[in-house]
């Protein structure tokens, strides 16, 4: 269920670059990208899932934590790396929590934002996916 890409990581004396390409680095097109910041402590972020959604998920300052929940099995991992990005398809639960107060988490979106595409009660996510796998 987890799955994570290890992105390039081009090091010299000067310091580290890491460049992530859409279609090369990421299985999709990149439409949209967004990162959260000054996350409080205590706080979880996400508790929705989405239809359609692909994103993958790179913590390039601090570290944070991300439940996945396909309905069936949950799987804890800790995001604490530049160069790598975890990905997470359509029809999976997320949250994101244990936010280091100097976390930012950047995440690569396949799609615009849509409220649309979000499921947003965990009793309603497991109503929908059973209709999926039917
Ligand atoms: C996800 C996880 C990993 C926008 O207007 N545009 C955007 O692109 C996004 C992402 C959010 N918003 C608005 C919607 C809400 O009023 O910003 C507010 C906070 O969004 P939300 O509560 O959905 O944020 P998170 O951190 O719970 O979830 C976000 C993404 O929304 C979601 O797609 O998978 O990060």
């Amino acid at each position: 269920m987890i799955k994570t890409f290890k992105f390039k990581k081009i090091a010299d004396d000067r310091g580290a670059l890491t460049p992530i390409e859409e279609l090369r680095d990421v299985p999709f097109t990149i439409k949209r990208v967004y990162y959260m910041y000054d996350t409080e402590v205590d706080f979880i972020r996400g508790r929705h899932a989405h239809k359609t959604l692909e994103q993958v998920l790179i913590c390039v300052h601090g570290n944070c934590k991300v439940l996945l929940d396909n309905g069936k099995n949950k799987e804890i991992i800790e995001l604490d790396r530049k160069d790598v990005g975890l990905y997470i398809g359509p029809n999976m639960w997320r949250e994101m929590f244990n936010f280091t107060k100097d976390c930012t988490l950047m995440v690569l979106a396949s799609d615009y934002y849509k409220e649309s595409d979000y499921i947003r009660k965990y009793d309603e996510f497991l109503r929908y996916i059973k209709g999926v796998q039917i």
